[in-house]
């Protein structure tokens, strides 16, 4: 088990606080200092393994070395771009460093309407309404949100990003969802080679909403779309970012399934729950099954019974207990997502073991 961490001076949550949750033996993270396109040293890579090692814990993946919009939309530096990412990669290599998450969304990164919804329990969370986007200027986005980020900088919603947003939909403008695949499967097969030199499990996190906004494309959003990639580039290094929470924002995604559908592909998880009060209006809950609209046993089980050994982490966790941080990343409620995950998946490994015949298989497994 593992906690999502944004590094010295980002995080309000300390590696000492992580490290005294049961179970939760490594951390996530990221340079958050460099920008998409940047080689990111090997000092420097170094140099923050060692401050995670020295508290105690592992450097389970990094989450995320970012893509440029560039490499997206397929600039004309785009080459020069992979040719850093390799890099990047490399060095993470050097460093025995197995897993990055990314993500191939256009412009935006994740998008919430609401970083503080007051529940009727007084804990505030992360909301969406798709009336609130239909409304919204994209490039007034961040004007609208950024006053409720608690003085912290929100990943995908970093000002600098922000800034560029008029441009950046200019160049997206003949991107379609057709281009954009073309453009993922050309970036994938680019950084194959450094990725089987090294072992390194590249895991695309899905779109989230799982639905085109702003006139954007976004192709990872579904079953369908996820096998595409994952058959365009048949490797084991071009993985997956199960995210119950972004493929979830869809109804229609039968998240077991999904699961199910993808043994030795998936390298990472992202566990959590949402409670939908409309199918275009949901908040993101406590984890527990009860609190939202996912069956978080069937979720935890899936990911069992296909044998998956990646790293987990709780995700976006509600504000409580009075604690003031970035919005979806406090201490409190993700260290009761890790507890209830991993009490989750002790009672279902205790019960395979017992009865085996309680394991369902993997869609693509015999039966
Ligand atoms: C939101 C996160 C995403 C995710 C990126 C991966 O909380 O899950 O920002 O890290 O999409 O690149």
């Amino acid at each position: 088990m593992t906690l999502r961490w944004y590094g010295p001076g980002h995080d309000t949550v300390t590696l000492e606080q992580i490290r005294q949750i049961p179970g939760v033996t490594g951390v996530i993270t990221t340079l958050y200092d460099t920008k998409p396109g940047e080689v990111w040293s090997q000092e420097a890579i170094h140099d923050l393994k060692k401050t995670v090692e020295d508290a105690g814990l592992n450097l389970s993946g990094i989450e995320s070395v970012n893509v440029a919009d560039e490499i997206k939309y397929a600039g004309p530096n785009r080459d020069k771009l992979i040719d850093n990412y390799i890099e990047t990669l490399e060095n993470l290599g050097k460093e025995d460093i197995h897993l990055v998450c990314y993500n191939f969304m256009p412009v935006f990164d994740w998008t919430r309407t609401e970083l503080a919804r007051k529940r009727p329990d007084g804990s505030t969370v992360l909301a969406y309404t798709q009336e609130a986007v239909d409304n919204l200027d994209p490039d007034k986005m961040f004007e609208s949100i950024g006053s409720d980020m608690n003085g912290t900088v929100m990943p995908g919603w970093e000002p600098e990003r922000m800034a560029q947003v008029k441009e950046l939909f200019e160049k997206y403008k003949d991107v379609d969802e057709e281009t954009l695949r073309e453009n993922l499967i050309y970036f994938l097969k680019r950084i194959m080679p450094v990725c089987d030199k090294y072992d390194i499990n590249m895991a695309i996190h899905p779109d989230d909403p799982a639905w085109p906004i702003f006139g954007l494309p976004r192709i990872i959003t579904n079953k369908e779309q996820i096998h595409k990639v994952m058959d365009a580039v048949p490797n084991k290094h071009n993985g997956v970012t199960f995210c119950a929470g972004s493929y979830g924002t869809s109804l229609k995604n039968d998240l077991p399934d999904i699961i199910r559908s993808l043994p030795g592909r998936i390298h990472f998880a992202h566990v959590r729950n949402l409670k939908f009060n409309s199918p275009d209006d949901f908040e993101e809950a406590a984890h527990l099954s009860s609190d939202g609209n996912f069956d978080m046993y069937e979720i935890v089980k899936a990911l069992h019974d296909i044998g998956f050994d990646g790293p987990i982490r709780p995700d976006h966790g509600r504000m409580i207990w009075g604690e003031i941080g970035m919005p979806g990343y406090g201490l409190y409620d993700r260290a009761l997502g890790a507890t209830y995950i991993n009490g989750l998946w002790e009672a279902i490994d205790k019960s395979e073991k017992k009865c085996p015949e309680l394991k369902e298989p993997a869609e693509n497994s015999e039966k």
